[in-house]
């Protein structure tokens, strides 16, 4: 067997990132195509499949055993967690993308028989590298990320997209709105990578979200775990990393106190097992 050096492959994620994250930046000066996905809301664009791409061909490349699951569809068909795989969203937050370019992230989970081995996410126009090696710390660029402490939903900053508050299949509204009204107050940024690494870092104490792909949410994991945070379905479930989820990221008491008075109550049961 041989045994991976994740410095190395941490160093060579970075600089494909970097790489990457100029070909972005270039690309705002030029009129870009844009295309949609399921629906007229669900962008696509040329620099999302180039971005993944790149990735792709560097990693089969460099790292031939390694798996790709992507965004994209450049990846590779993906049905168990065996080996390495590296879970990838070339833009994550394409809607700012294209509508503001800011708050977006290139967002890159590493795992290898299922545990997280590699967490980055990387704003791109702030030029904030959210990131971690399992076992060494995650950090804010430079700035190692502090444990997470409990803090009461009273002084708590939830991240939330203002859709589950609206008469949705997956969650009753008139359970969340109090959890509104008690926190501090709540943040949509419109990345469920850059919420989650706001999670890890501090900025938010808890985000959820009903639907997200693996690609929005495989490197949060891995930074969420390096700080002690929970990250769970929304009804409480572990994560199945090769599918779609709903997640709830938070510090583990405020996890629970959220779970317990807000949300249990939300889900209704039979819709939610359809999903
Ligand atoms: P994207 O920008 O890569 O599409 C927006 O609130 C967040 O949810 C973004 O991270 C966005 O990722 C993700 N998202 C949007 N539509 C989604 C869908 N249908 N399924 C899963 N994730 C989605
Ligand atoms: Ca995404």
């Amino acid at each position: 067997m041989t045994v991976t050096d994740w410095k190395q492959v941490d160093r060579d994620a970075k600089a494909w990132m970097k790489e990457a994250a100029e070909r972005i930046r270039k690309s705002f000066k030029k009129r870009i195509r844009i295309g949609y996905k399921a629906n007229p809301d669900d962008l696509v664009t040329e620099m999302d499949r180039e971005t993944e791409k790149y990735f792709a061909d560097q990693i089969h490349e460099h790292y031939p055993d390694h798996r790709i699951l992507g965004e994209e569809g450049f990846g590779d068909e993906i049905s168990t967690t065996d080996g390495t795989i590296w879970i990838i969203d070339p833009i994550d937050g394409t809607m700012n993308f294209v509508h503001q370019q800011s708050h977006f992230a290139i967002s890159i989970g590493i795992f290898h028989d299922g545990v997280g081995q590699i967490g980055l996410i990387y704003d791109v126009v702030a030029d904030e590298w959210f990131h971690c090696i399992k076992g060494h710390g995650a950090f804010l660029n430079d700035r190692p990320l502090k444990k997470r402490n409990a803090v009461p939903v009273e002084q708590s900053i939830i991240g939330l997209n203002a859709t589950w508050l609206t008469n949705n299949r997956r969650i009753d509204p008139r359970y969340l709105a109090p959890l509104v009204g008690r926190s501090r107050g709540t943040r949509s940024y419109g990345s469920a990578a850059i919420e989650l690494a706001y999670v890890a870092a501090g900025r938010l104490d808890a985000y959820f979200s009903m639907r997200l792909s693996p690609w929005d949410f495989a490197a949060g994991l891995v930074l969420l775990d390096e700080v002690g945070g929970v990250v769970t379905t929304v009804d409480g479930k572990p994560v199945r990393l090769l599918e779609q989820n709903s997640i709830f990221a938070a510090e583990k008491q405020l996890h629970q106190e959220i779970f317990e008075t807000y949300i249990r109550k939300g889900i209704d049961k039979d819709l939610f097992m359809k999903l």
